[in-house]
């Protein structure tokens, strides 16, 4: 028999840790990273081929990820100290995706990259609670270049997002959160009680505080009816179809059908409405409120092509880029993250690309403001939130401050409330 005693680190010995993990993550950025992250289509195993043609020098590694839903199926402790000493690929049982990764790492060989010599790694981690967790296999070559195949497990992704949305607004009241998760029969119990762990697991992460968790079993309406009046706010996050769940819903969360249905079938804003004319899509109403004012439009037609030729470009890179890296970063914080590298810099070389244009222009098509500049400096007064530094470029700077010392410019957050952060 052995036994252990857990050791706390010297303050010195920490500070040796620390110092590798700070050393490590230097290099990681120093190195060039591309992520395909396949689901069994043949489109993503195209974007493993392109990963691999675009990542030619030892300096790049690749990373694939297959995502699986959390089995409620898969109730064995022993399967994940299995997997925790086993490298998935042979493991003797396949798990959902493990075809699929074993198939990514033909498609590599095919293309040159041949990781069956290279020694490995496996790493197994818990996650979500379910009974096979996260596993990775990183291959390193002798150059030092790395391939890892991860097999990622995730909760159902539509209605993780309704929890993490509605968590957000609910955070606007300041008061202590409940989760609440009704299964329609005993039978669904667990799998509710299941549900709330996960999204008080989803929230912890996003420093949202749950105070309490509750689960009940009958008529999910009536039951949170016969609860709502301990509670200031009930945000419910699941898909309506009573209209009484509708009810709810209101026009909370902008993937509510009542809101598709009725206000904007794309489930974004802004939407204007102007008498009975209901119009969306920014570029759209800029154009109509041009139209409208006789303000900020085109004088000619190759101005008219000019201007939408930047609000195209800005819908499609720049603003769009800059808008979502801000979300997540600030909203869904998911801290960092290959998707939020991948928008960073994304937005760096759009921003790249107006600063130049701006070099010789003092406005987008020219000499006067139109509605090219007003879509393109939709994001860029937020300043600190946008975790890019703007103030490097020089040009576009010197726009901003042109448009700030417009008569009735405002700052974003004085024209429209703040959201919690
Ligand atoms: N191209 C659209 C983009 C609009 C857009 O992305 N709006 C965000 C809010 S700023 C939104 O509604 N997002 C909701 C979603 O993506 O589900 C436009 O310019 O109007």
């Amino acid at each position: 028999m052995a036994f252990f005693s857990r050791t706390t680190l010297s303050d010195r010995q920490e500070a040796a840790v620390n110092k590798t993990l700070q050393n490590l993550r230097t290099q990681r950025r120093n190195r060039f990273r591309a992520l395909a992250c396949i689901d069994g289509t043949d489109e993503s195993f195209v974007t493993v081929r392109f990963g691999a043609r675009y990542c030619v020098q030892s300096n790049c590694d690749l990373i694939i990820l297959f995502v699986r839903p959390i089995d409620q199926g898969l109730h064995s402790g022993g399967l994940q100290v299995r997997l925790a000493r086993q490298n998935m690929l042979d493991a003797g049982f396949e798990l959902p995706g493990v075809r699929h990764l074993r198939r990514a790492i033909e498609i590599l060989k095919e293309e040159g990259i041949d990781v069956s010599a290279w020694p490995q790694e496996a790493e197994h981690q818990d996650a979500w609670g379910d009974a096979a967790g996260d596993n990775k296999i990183e291959y390193l070559s002798p150059e030092g270049r790395s391939v890892v195949v991860k097999l990622k497990t995730a909760p159902d992704s539509r209605s993780m997002q309704a929890v993490r949305r509605s968590a957000v607004l609910a955070t606007v009241t300041g008061e202590p959160i409940t989760l609440f998760s009704v299964a329609t029969t005993e039978s669904g119990r667990s799998a509710a009680e299941e549900a709330v762990a996960n999204a008080k697991a989803l929230l912890r992460a996003m420093k949202i505080n749950v105070a309490e968790t509750r689960v009940a079993v009958g008529t999910p309406a009536e039951e949170i009816i016969e609860s709502g009046s301990l509670y200031k706010v009930i945000v419910v996050t699941d898909e309506g179809r009573s209209r009484l769940q509708r009810l709810f819903r209101g026009s909370i969360a902008t993937d509510d059908p009542a809101f598709r249905h009725d206000v904007n079938e794309m489930g974004e804003a802004p939407v204007l409405e102007h008498g009975a004319l209901r119009l969306t899509q920014s570029g759209v109403i800029l154009d109509y409120l041009a139209e409208r004012t006789g303000r900020y439009g085109a004088e000619n037609a190759s101005e008219r092509r000019e201007i939408w030729r930047w609000i195209l470009f800005d819908n499609h890179k720049f603003t769009a880029s800059l808008a979502t890296l801000r979300f997540l970063v600030n909203f869904a914080k998911t801290g960092e993250t290959p998707v939020t590298e991948f928008l960073r810099a994304r937005a760096i070389n759009a921003i790249k690309i107006v600063d130049g244009h701006l070099a010789e222009h003092t406005f987008i098509i020219g000499k006067r403001l139109t509605i090219a500049d007003v879509s393109l400096s939709g994001y860029v007064f937020y300043g600190d939130e946008l975790t890019i530094p703007l103030a490097s470029y020089s040009n576009l700077q010197k726009w901003m401050d042109r448009i700030r010392a417009l008569p009735g410019w405002k700052h974003p957050y004085d024209l429209m409330p703040r959201a919690p952060m």
